[in-house]
């Protein structure tokens, strides 16, 4: 059993078409308990959306600090910069940590994309991130995630490393104790609470409870 509790990490949902109705729904998940974070992915075809992540930032970014959930921006520096959020995801292709640490400053949140890859993981960590992501653990939808990684990767980081890591990827209430169990100091979620058939209020109810039951 994991000696502290994880918590969950929003993802956006893969498409937004109205803003306004994503700001309901992220006010509605955020009343079903704890989350520490909204990561804002707005992309089509893989492509970021600079306009979308503009208006959804705006929207939510009080929505978020009312509730202490910090907003990370994925891929862009300059937007995160630029929207006055809490910190950037970096992919791999995404700029070095070291230099977007040296941009954002000490106290912004600055997390890497690792994939199934210790040594990507060692490497973000040595240059400052904040935390590692691992994935895909499922299969998943959201993304053409290229790797698959697995829970011994979870254990084994959370054995040797101080740093968080954050398992990604087709993670919902039904396949997300095993993760917690392994190590995973966050869970990375979008589809599983967006699309969960009790809307994503139950969602967040029932990663909390997960989180709750599976606390050392
Ligand atoms: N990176 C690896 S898998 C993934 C990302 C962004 C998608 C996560 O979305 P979902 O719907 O929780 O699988
Ligand atoms: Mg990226």
């Amino acid at each position: 059993m994991p000696d502290h509790r994880c918590r969950l990490y929003l993802i956006t949902p893969p498409r937004i078409d109205d803003v306004d109705a994503f700001a309901a729904a992220l006010e509605s998940a955020l009343e079903g308990g704890d989350v520490a974070c909204l990561q804002i992915r707005c992309k089509q075809d893989g492509v970021l959306d600079e306009e979308l992540t503009r208006a959804v930032t705006a929207r939510v970014l009080p929505i978020c600090h009312a509730k202490d959930v910090a907003v990370i921006i994925n891929d862009s520096t300059d937007l995160a910069l630029a929207l006055g959020a809490d910190g950037v995801h970096l992919g791999q292709g995404d700029g070095s940590v070291k230099r977007t640490r040296e941009r954002l400053g000490p106290d912004a949140i600055i997390g890497a994309t690792c994939h199934d890859s210790r040594h990507l993981a060692m490497v973000a960590g040595e240059a400052g991130a904040d935390y590692v992501a691992f994935g895909a653990f499922f299969p998943t939808e959201t993304k053409e995630a290229p790797t698959r990684a697995d829970l011994e990767l979870l254990s084994w980081w959370q054995e040797v490393m101080e740093l968080p890591c954050v398992a990604i990827g087709g993670i919902t209430p039904v396949n997300a104790r095993e993760l917690v169990i392994a190590g995973a100091d966050f869970l990375a979620v979008s589809s599983g609470v967006w699309a969960y058939a009790e809307g994503p209020a139950a969602a967040v109810q029932a990663f909390n409870r997960i989180f709750d039951e599976t606390n050392g």
